[in-house]
């Protein structure tokens, strides 16, 4: 869908932002969105849904949405997921096959050239089945953070919430019930973000459909038993603005690992979890939750 801009030059639209590009670019100049998402989706006809995963750094979005992907392609529960171009597969392969170390995967740069962004087309085998496109980036909680506390800062952020269709935000359960009241502020701001982002009026709930995910949930077992309940103890202030601004929610409960062990190095490194084997519980639920919304 390249668009005319004067009469001598052509400039592709990025997906995310419609910043007009070079047809050459390989990322947008202004958002840094692959331009690949473009060109898959005019090849496609068609033009896909995003479905942002949001959370504070070292939530695990990385981690989630490496073994997402994964399940995804291994068609997990009657699911079907076609990766649309190969840079969509990287994060996922980072992911495996640094678990396949026993090493969690690097965090994620601020830096939004070096986020991977996957376009998957996904289905579940059912009656009618019904083929969706997402896109989904892996975005650095620390951006996100930096674009909370002042909007604009990550531009590249506030054009993905506003254009999601889904939203998954990955809250980290161990420290919520633990004690520390910053997961549940870090959510709180997120939401409060959102609420502003999708400009709801003041008597109108917003829909749009969020997962709330509880994650590390091994280290906080009676998460699974009922997550809700869990957030309603431990992340009140979230709960509470959840009740009040948005109509469909849900909270899930989840965990990849199955055993850790503690390396503690030489230097001043400080100590390492090692995830010992993978055992992955709550993965597929929110997303299969958010894909029935749509
Ligand atoms: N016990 C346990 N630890 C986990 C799990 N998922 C993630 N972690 C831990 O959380 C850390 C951060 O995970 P990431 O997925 O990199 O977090 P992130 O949200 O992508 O962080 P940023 O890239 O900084 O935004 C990992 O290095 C692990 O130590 C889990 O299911 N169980
Ligand atoms: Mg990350
Ligand atoms: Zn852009």
């Amino acid at each position: 869908m390249p668009i005319a801009v004067g009469n001598t030059s052509v400039y592709t639209p990025c997906l995310i932002c419609n910043t007009g590009n070079p047809p050459q670019a390989v990322q947008c100049k202004k958002c840094y969105a692959p331009m690949a998402l473009v060109h898959e989706a005019v090849a496609q006809g068609r033009v896909p849904q995003v479905v942002s995963i949001v959370g504070d750094a070292n939530a695990g979005k990385t981690v989630y949405l490496g073994f997402l992907l994964d399940m995804l392609s291994q068609r997990a529960n009657q699911f079907e997921a076609v990766p649309r171009g190969a840079y969509s597969v990287n994060l996922q392969q980072t992911v495996i096959s640094h678990m396949a170390y026993r090493m969690f995967p690097p965090k994620t740069p601020m830096e939004a050239d070096q986020w991977n962004w996957a376009y998957y087309q996904v289905c579940k085998r059912a009656k009618h089945t019904k083929w969706v496109d997402l896109v989904m980036p892996d975005m650095a909680g620390e951006a996100i953070a930096a674009e909370i506390a002042s909007p604009t800062t990550f531009q590249v952020v506030q054009s993905l919430l506003g254009r999601s269709v889904g939203l998954l935000l990955l809250v980290d359960a161990a420290l919520a019930g633990n004690g520390s009241a910053q997961p549940d502020f870090f959510a709180l701001k997120a939401m409060s973000y959102l609420d502003s982002v999708l400009g709801g009026g003041r008597d109108t709930k917003i829909a749009l459909p969020i997962a709330i995910v509880l994650t590390k949930a091994d280290y906080v077992p009676e998460c699974f038993d009922d997550p809700a309940r869990f957030a309603a103890a431990n992340l009140n202030r979230l709960w509470n603005m959840c009740d009040t601004r948005f109509s469909k929610v849900k909270f899930f409960a989840c965990s990849v690992v199955g055993s850790l062990a503690y390396a503690v190095g030489t230097g001043d490194e400080g100590v390492t979890p090692v995830p010992l084997h993978t055992a992955l519980r709550g993965v597929l639920e929110p997303f299969e939750w958010i894909v029935n919304q749509l």
